[in-house]
């Protein structure tokens, strides 16, 4: 690998301002003296300056920019240079394939990022946070990302891997010296660090649930008998006209899912199908999903009409909302209130004020829905979320670390059954590599292999 020069086009195929072709390798700074001239010869190039000059290609020339990295200080950490032309995909490919026909070869999916962890540049988690820098949708997920890439994760996974060093080689020492005092006291201070390390492994573990919502977002479901106005309140809430809004009973008829980011935090909302007792075939299996919907969502939007008195319907919504998150929305708040409200309270088993903590007045048609907003990011809103801290958001990371937690346990049940020392250390060395797998540092070739083909071309 060290020995190839290596190109992409690292920006995406299609016209823009800008194209960038990314070429790293030993060669790079020959390769691009053989193509490109300005009144600085590439070979006395300074490293990140910026050089702006001719490339002569096989077709055309194009008067572009260059800069050169020099190594180690470039992405990859060998010499790089980057050409950018003018965007549009001819000029950059044929940029491309005048340096593949002088020496470079194309890059593969992710060989640019590898060769950064191969070289000591990133470590295999920092490399998946710009991943998903990359493939963010929402704020708290470049967070995330951008927490990676800093090496937060890979700075805990570090402490820990040398609390376990430090704990290996004292049981080795020990080991060497078997009088018996030692060894009782070796496995004592033993079965303490490990319980230490399993809390810190806990507590990083934890985080997995507000790295779900991070990840796919907060899954919000609209319920609630028909014409109550959960379809509007969906188009309010997402702030375009999404879902078919009548006066008609029964409009919707499946489940539509739409996603909002609010405080860059990502929403998923689900307009149902009111719920009532029918007998058409379609609307039926829409109910059907309906009432699926009250299981799985994070949290509950039970929607009633305000105007109205509390009918049959209601009730049975009211009396099968399971035991999580949920808000009452008192809707179509613009006209006269007649509904219930102690009986609400009185079906939900809640004081006034817990009902009141849970009972929001809304109007779809005044598009009055912020409060609402707010009152969902309240919710789920925690320290992970908006803090500086590692939060687990890759199921490869979480994998590795209950792995790693699995084999501390064995080892803790080991101690605690009085088995010898040196099978304890078969499975604190495990737990070692296991968390070397999120990092890197185990050497796991599969692992190593897999993350990198998963990156685009040219990074
Ligand atoms: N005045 C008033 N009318 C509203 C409000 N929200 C919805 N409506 C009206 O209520 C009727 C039903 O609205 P939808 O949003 O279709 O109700 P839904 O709950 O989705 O109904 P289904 O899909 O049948 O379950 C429509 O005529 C809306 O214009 C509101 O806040 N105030
Ligand atoms: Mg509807």
């Amino acid at each position: 690998m060290e020995n190839t020069t290596i190109v992409a086009i690292a920006t995406p195929l299609g016209s823009g301002g800008v194209s960038i072709v990314r070429m790293s390798g030993s060669q790079s700074l020959t390769i691009a003296s053989q193509v490109f001239s300005c009144k600085t010869p590439v070979m006395q190039f300074h490293p990140r300056m910026m050089y702006l000059g001719t490339f002569t290609a096989a077709d055309f020339q194009e008067q572009c920019l260059a800069v050169y990295f020099k190594s180690p200080y470039s992405y990859t950490g060998e010499d790089v240079i980057e050409f950018q032309c003018h965007g549009g995909r001819m000029i950059a490919q044929g940029i491309v394939e005048t340096l593949l026909s002088h020496g470079a070869i194309l890059a593969q999916a992710g060989e640019f990022s590898k060769r950064a962890f191969v070289n000591g540049k990133l470590s295999l988690d920092q490399a998946e946070g710009i991943m998903e820098m990359i493939e963010a949708q929402s704020q708290s997920e470049i967070r995330a990302g951008y927490q990676l890439l800093k090496g937060k994760l890979q700075s805990t996974i570090l402490s820990m891997q040398n609390e376990l060093t430090t704990l290996l080689a004292s049981i080795e020492v020990s080991l060497d010296y078997p009088e018996e005092d030692i060894e009782e006291e070796t496995r004592d201070r033993v079965i303490q660090k490990v319980q230490s390390l399993l809390s810190s492994m806990d507590q990083l573990l934890k985080t997995k649930h507000t790295g779900k919502i991070i990840r796919d977002g907060v899954k919000i479901a609209l319920v609630g008998k028909p014409n109550t106005g959960k379809s509007s309140l969906m188009n309010a809430l997402l702030g375009y006209e999404r879902a078919i809004v009548t006066n008609i009973q029964g409009t919707t008829r499946d489940i539509i899912e739409e996603y909002f980011m609010y405080r860059g935090l990502k929403f998923c909302l689900v307009d149902t199908a009111g719920i009532r007792q029918s007998q058409d075939v379609v609307e039926k299996i829409g109910i059907e999903k309906s009432w699926n919907a009250l299981s799985y969502a994070d949290i509950l939007l039970v929607v009633l009409d305000g105007s109205q008195p509390l009918t049959k319907e209601d009730i049975d919504v009211l009396q099968h909302i399971p035991h999580h998150q949920y808000f009452i929305l008192i809707n179509k708040n613009d006209l006269p209130l007649a509904i219930d409200e102690e009986k609400i309270s009185s079906i939900l088993s809640l004081d006034q004020k817990s009902y009141e903590e849970k009972r929001l007045y809304t109007s779809a048609t005044l598009k009055d829905v912020e409060e609402i907003k707010e009152k969902l990011y309240q919710v789920v809103s925690t320290k992970d979320l908006e803090g500086q801290g590692v939060v687990l958001t890759n199921f490869r990371h979480i994998e590795c670390l209950e792995r790693a937690k699995q084999s501390l346990e064995k080892a803790l049940l080991d101690l605690q059954q009085n088995q010898t020392l040196d099978i304890v250390c078969i499975n604190l060395k495990d737990s070692w590599l296991a968390m070397g797998d999120v990092t890197g540092n185990s050497q796991n070739e599969n692992i190593i292999t897999e993350i990198f083909e998963k990156f685009c071309v040219g990074k």
